[in-house]
Formats: C-alpha cells, structure tokens, sequence
C-alpha cells in the first residue's frame, strides 16, 4: 500500500509541476494585458500612388506611452513584399530618403511619420490597394515584440 500512495504521489507531483510550467508559458505569451503601458500606432495612412507604382509611403503617429524608451528596429507588411521607415532629408537643395535602420521613441515621446519627413516606405504590394482599404504593419521592437498598427489606404486628392 506504501509504495502505491508513494506512486500516487509522484505522479502528482510531477503533474503539478508540468502544470505550473504550461501557466507560466501562458503568461509569458499572453499580449500586452500583463504590462502596463502598450505603445500605439495612431492615424495611419499609406498614401496611394498611380497603378503600378512599386513602391508607397505610410504615414502616422507611433506613441510610446511607456516608462522607458523603445526602439524600433524594423518594419513588415502581410500586404508588401517589403517595408523599411525612411526619413527624407534635404541635402544640397534636393530631397533624398535614406533608410532609418532604428528610430527610438523616449519615454511619453511620439514619432510622426509625415510627407518630406520620416515615413514608412512600402515596397511591392502583393495585390493592388483600394482607397479605404487597410493593411496592417508590423514594426520589430527591440529586445523582442512586435507593435501592429493598422494604416488605412488614401488617395493623395482626398487629403
Ligand atoms: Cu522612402
């Protein structure tokens, strides 16, 4: 009887043990509900160019409400072959963009994307875009996450 309530045990014990790892797996996976602040891609909007155009800018408002900084270190769209934020500057009179391979956000800061300045430039759509339509993109935070922001599809006379 002794070594079957010491077989029970066991297998208790290693029951709670697997189930006490699955819990804290669901934590570490669950979305930002477990964390304070979560930054925000605000008025997006990807401006569409003439049919056939391989290339597009998004623009928008990207809000770290959080404590610390946040730096983010890529761009991806389902709807692009391609997505890079770029910054225009103005160098001996003529406009040129160049890639911004990191854009950190301080703490309680916004960084506006907007046309003649920072955007995101959206390469090679799988499908033509609509006006009205949305795309989604995803930028890579550093030190791992991703912040989605939802960009809605205009025509640059509808402005
Ligand atoms: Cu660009």
């Amino acid at each position: 009887m002794g070594r079957r309530y010491h077989r029970r045990m066991l297998l208790h014990r290693i029951f709670a043990t697997f189930a006490f790892a699955v819990a804290c797996t669901m934590v570490a996976v669950s979305p930002a509900s477990a964390r304070e602040c979560q930054p925000q891609v605000r008025d997006g909007w990807v401006r569409l160019g003439p049919a056939g155009m391989p290339m597009m800018a998004g623009f928008g408002r990207i809000e770290n409400s959080c404590a610390k900084p946040m730096t983010i270190t890529g761009a991806s769209s389902p709807a692009f072959e391609s997505a890079q934020l770029h910054e225009t500057r103005l160098v001996d009179g003529v406009n040129r963009m160049r890639h911004l391979p990191e854009l950190r956000i301080a703490p309680d800061g916004v960084a506006v994307l907007k046309p003649g300045g920072m955007h995101l430039m959206l390469m090679q759509p799988h499908a033509p875009l609509k006006a009205g339509s949305r795309v989604v993109v995803s930028f890579q935070l550093a030190g791992g996450g991703e912040l989605l922001g939802e960009f809605e599809v205009r025509r640059p006379d509808a402005l």
